[in-house]
Parts: structure tokens; C-alpha cells; sequence
């Protein structure tokens, strides 16, 4: 039987991509540049297998662009970007790469909170400029974070994860809310509070993380009633996905001082950063680092492999969502 054909839509890193071409008939993108919809509609005809990346939009139109593909394995954890209907009405498989990228994706929420409280990005910005005039008991004082409270939004993998670091690493104090309560051992590893009300938790935290999944269920689900309802001078972090925010809202309410500072790694219509936010000091803008590591990104590469191979060899996908 011939090689299932497979397309991988951008550059992964080299190991995974040599495993991927010793099994596959496998179509590498050379130059890297993201495909536009047309060429991924097409791709459904010519391949088994589209490999995808969050930045891929996979709406129906895209998904229905024909007969040949049988699995998206997608590059990542959020499949938002990706018609799941579409996918199922077509008897297409879908699948992400949950749990390699939950450490990389904390240690970036700790960033974000550590640059916002402590202004790093602020003093970075300050030297390169040559505008530091030296060391002065005032000069850009940030907030302590020990004792303080970190609420989480979303208390899945990547939620506990964050509040680990905060609660074993700097001290903080642990409130969350979700779906659900989380699992006992966790709630009392961490001495996490539960919060069934989402304006109760960010009244109630100094610095709020977001960790929802993307998609309609969460759009815009911090807005401008959502800031004014978190403590005056805390801060808002985000590495979930953009669309969770009113980011209008949010340049609001950082001019205000409502917010002392922001931590962002992700925006509605990346690569693209709302115009308000680009004048404010205290936001931190990072371009969608979270599981920017070597290690992360192979992992994510070889975790989509063994969907590939799985399928491929008529075995139960290992993380199938749809
Ligand atoms: C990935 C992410 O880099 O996995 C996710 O959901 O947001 C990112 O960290 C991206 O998805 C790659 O497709």
C-alpha cells in the first residue's frame, strides 16, 4: 500500500520532521510562511493527514474543500481554530498534544506575572533607551507577590501548573475558578479556594491568570464589567488565548489605574497587537511564547506523531477530540 500522504502546514523542529519522512509521504512547508485558505481547503483533497498550527484556521468552508483527508492532527493543545462539527460530519479525526506543553506554558504564566509586578519591561525598555540615571530608593517599584492571592481562570492542566510555581515558589496564596472543584489532593497541595463565581474570584485576587480554552464559550469573558471587577491595582495575566479579553476594556482600564499592570502572550488576531496596548508602559507583550521551548516543540512534534502513526496502523488515536 502506498505511504499515507501527510502535510506538515509550518517548519517543525528537524528530529521530528526526519522521524515524520521516514514513515510518511510527507510534504514539508520550506519556506515556512503560513498557508493561506485556499491552499488548505485544497490540502483536504491531496492528503491523509494536515498537520495544522493554531494560527491555521480550519472553519467548515476550509474542512469541506475535500474527500481526502481522514485525520487533522494538529500541532498543539487549543484546536479552536478547527471546525469540530465540520470535522465530525465529514468523518474526519481530530487530535492535539495535551500535557507536553503544561510545564513550558506555566513557566511563561510566571514570566508574565514576575515582568508585570516587578515592571521588567518597563526597566528593560528604560536602559536600552539610555534613560536609567541610576539607582534611587523610588525608582520603579513593582509589588511583592509573596502573601498575595493568585486567581486562576480555568483550573485544568495548565492552570494547576501555574499555581504550583506561585504557591510552592513565591509564596502565593491560591483561588481559582472553573468548570469544577478540582481534585482534593490538589486543592490541598496548594490550599486552593474555589470560587463557583467568576466576579467573586477576581474581587478576591491581586494578580488574575487566564487558562480557558479559546473558542465562543469563552469570547470576550474578561471585560469591561470583568476589570471593574477585580481589585484596583491588580493585574491580569494571559497566555490562553486572545479572544478571552476585551483588550479595548483592558487599555482602559491599565490608563485608569484600575490595573497596575498586564502580562499578555496572546491577542485576537495575532500576529497583529491592538493599537491601544502598544502605547502603555505597564503591559507586557510577548508573541505567543508559551511553549517556545526546544524541548516543548518536539515533544508537541512527536506526541502529533503518534496520532499519525496510530492511525496510520488502525490503532485508537491516543488523543482524540473529535
Ligand atoms: C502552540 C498553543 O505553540 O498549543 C497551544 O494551544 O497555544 C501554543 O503554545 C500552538 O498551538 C502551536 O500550534
Amino acid at each position: 500500500m502506498a505511504r499515507p500522504r501527510v502535510l506538515i502546514t509550518r517548519r517543525w523542529p528537524g528530529e521530528v520532521e526526519r522521524q515524520l519522512a521516514e514513515r510518511f509521504d510527507v510534504t514539508f512547508n520550506e519556506s515556512d510562511e503560513p498557508l493561506g485558505q485556499a491552499e488548505l481547503a485544497a490540502a483536504m483533497g491531496e492528503y491523509d493527514v494536515v498537520c495544522p498550527v493554531v494560527p491555521d484556521k480550519l472553519p467548515a468552508a476550509v474542512i469541506e474543500g475535500g474527500e481526502r483527508a481522514k485525520l487533522i492532527a494538529n500541532y498543539g493543545v487549543g484546536f479552536e481554530h478547527i471546525d469540530i462539527e465540520a470535522a465530525k460530519a465529514k468523518g474526519i479525526a481530530v487530535t492535539n498534544t495535551p500535557g507536553v506543553l503544561t510545564d513550558a506554558t506555566a513557566d511563561l504564566a510566571l514570566t508574565l506575572i514576575l515582568m508585570a509586578a516587578r515592571r521588567a519591561g518597563e526597566g528593560e525598555r528604560e536602559v536600552r533607551a539610555g534613560r536609567w540615571t541610576g539607582w534611587g530608593p523610588t525608582h520603579l517599584l513593582g509589588a511583592s507577590l509573596r502573601g498575595k492571592t493568585l486567581g486562576l481562570v480555568g483550573f485544568g492542566r495548565i492552570g494547576i501548573a501555574t499555581a504550583r510555581r506561585a504557591f510552592h515558589g513565591f509564596g502565593m496564596k491560591i483561588a481559582y475558578y472553573g468548570r469544577r472543584e478540582t481534585l482534593p489532593d490538589v486543592a490541598r497541595e496548594l490550599d486552593a479556594r474555589f470560587y463557583p463565581d467568576l466576579g467573586e474570584l477576581l474581587a478576591a485576587s491581586d494578580v488574575v491568570s487566564l487558562h480557558t480554552p479559546g473558542g465562543a464559550e469563552t469570547a470576550n469573558l474578561i471585560d469591561a464589567q470583568a476589570l471593574a471587577a477585580m481589585k484596583p491595582g491588580g493585574y491580569l495575566i494571559n497566555t490562553a488565548r486572545g479572544g478571552v479579553v476585551d483588550h479595548a476594556a483592558l487599555a482602559e482600564a491599565l490608563r485608569s489605574g484600575q490595573l497596575a499592570g498586564a502580562g499578555l502572550d496572546v491577542f485576537p488576531q495575532e500576529p497583529k497587537i491592538p493599537e491601544e496596548l502598544l502605547g502603555l508602559e505597564n503591559v507586557v507583550l510577548l508573541p505567543h511564547l508559551g511553549s517556545a521551548t526546544r524541548e516543548t516543540r518536539v515533544a508537541m512534534g512527536e506526541r502529533a506523531l503518534a496520532n499519525v502513526v496510530a492511525w496510520a496502523e488502525g490503532h485508537p488515536l491516543p488523543d482524540r477530540v473529535a
